[in-house]
């Protein structure tokens, strides 16, 4: 951690700057109309972005892996690394964790050491997507969908587990991702597949406790290449609505195909009322794990435009958002790149509350195409970097956390810490 005087002092000479610059854009937003810069600050404050545990340790590819050093080695480092990103801005306050990369041993003590560095558990995500030692049943065919119901005695029975430890760490959403599907024409039955599927995933929900969310997510390919179970949004809904009402769909941006209407399906499922998550990430190709914003960032708000006009929209019921980030860090230091990505997904959001949306709905309703493509443009053009920033400082973080976290030599503390060959769980 960071001492609160060692933060002002990085940020001493950056303020002058930043205060002229924060005012010139106040004055900016102020002639326009529509929000102000302080309603925007208090709105980017509020905005917070869940840490996965498995993204806090170098990713690799199926090629290599080339760690950097001071590598979380437990649950309990993992979570002082989140807390140093939330102090950095503000606005990193939840831990996601998949089990059984990150079974807490001693729970008390988990929720202890949340609670003092203001963080809370965001998710609990299941793996059935690999074996583990001494593990009776083996996931190579499948689990929930698999054939063998044993097999999906114990993915079912290892979903329960999750919600025990969840319930244990005060956890209200449980992620299902499941890797099911098949590699080659004719191997799975694909209608059967899904009926056990949902089979499956009704024993799970059944044991939801009551003020809990499922979130369902869907990816086109990977790790099976001719069919995945759950592949598109459309079957993700339609299972949640087969399931109930505490059921929401998981929109992950690199689980598109290229080129795919990610907005749209944003769209969509808010008006069904059943987006209940999202995994940010950036990609060129797939599930590239870039970082969120660094590839498409028109896209990126694009899609924040139509969560803050759903927001706005008092005919839309979709219950609160979990947001997380999702993504592998093979060529950063994990810290830098969710300090940017966190930084992206702001930047996009801040900007798509720039929008004159009374002058975007009546531009649409006259079908000047034009006029509403200028709205969007000039809200995307508009350097919100100030509004950013400030919410930073308001939340006693860094006006720019990767310089703060570079000067501050965190990786080099971290690293004489716990070694230069420490290896986190994860993938
Ligand atoms: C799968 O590609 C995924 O997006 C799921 O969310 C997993 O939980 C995560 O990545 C880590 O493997
Ligand atoms: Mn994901």
């Amino acid at each position: 951690m960071l001492s609160i005087s060692h933060l002002s002092d990085l940020n001493a000479p950056l303020l002058a700057d930043h205060e002229a610059d924060f005012h010139h854009l106040g004055e900016r937003l102020a002639r326009r109309g529509g929000l102000t810069a302080p309603n925007v600050v208090a709105r980017l404050r509020a905005f917070q972005v869940a840490v996965p545990s498995w993204a806090l340790g170098t990713g690799g590819t199926r090629f290599g892996r080339f760690a950097g050093g001071g590598e979380p080695r437990s649950l309990t480092e993992k979570i002082q690394d989140v807390a140093l990103l939330h102090q950095l801005n503000g606005s990193s306050n939840a831990i996601s964790l998949h089990i059984p990369w990150d079974i807490p041993t001693d729970a008390a003590a988990v929720r202890q050491q949340l609670a003092a560095a203001g963080l809370r558990i965001d998710s609990v995500n299941s793996n059935t997507f690999q074996d583990q030692p001494g593990q009776g049943h083996s996931y190579k065919y499948g689990s929930l969908s698999a054939t063998d119901p044993a097999v999906r005695a114990q993915a079912v029975q290892h979903n329960l587990d999750c919600l025990g430890y969840g319930q244990q760490l005060g956890a209200k959403v449980h992620t299902v991702w499941l890797a099911d599907g098949s590699n080659f024409p004719g191997q799975s039955h694909l209608r059967r597949a899904y009926q056990r599927t949902q089979e499956s995933l009704t024993a799970i929900y059944e044991a939801l406790p009551a003020d809990w969310t499922l979130l369902l997510e869907y990816k086109p390919y990977e790790p099976n290449f001719y069919s995945m179970v759950i592949p598109d949004w459309g079957t993700s809904y339609a299972l949640c609505q087969a399931l109930g009402q505490q059921a929401q769909v998981l929109v992950d941006l690199g689980h598109h195909l290229p080129n795919t209407n990610i907005e749209q399906i944003v769209g969509r499922l808010q008006h069904f009322g059943r987006l209940g998550g999202f995994h940010f990430n950036g990609s060129m190709y797939g599930d590239d794990d870039l970082t969120t914003g660094s590839i498409k960032p028109f896209q990126l708000f694009l899609i924040f435009n139509e969560l803050v006009d759903a927001g706005q929209d008092a005919t839309v019921h979709n219950p609160a958002v979990a947001y997380m980030i999702d993504a592998s860090h093979n060529t950063k230091d994990p810290l830098e790149d969710l300090l940017q990505s966190t930084d992206n997904i702001l930047t996009a959001y801040a900007k798509a509350l720039l929008v004159d949306r009374p002058a975007l709905h009546a531009a649409q309703e006259r079908n000047d195409a034009a006029l509403a493509e200028d709205l969007l443009r000039d809200a995307f053009l508009t350097d919100v970097r100030p509004l950013v920033a400030e919410a930073y400082r308001q939340c006693g973080g860094a006006l720019r956390p990767v310089a703060a976290y570079r000067q501050a030599g965190c990786r080099a503390s971290l690293t004489q810490q716990r070694g230069r060959q420490a290896v986190a769980t994860g993938l």
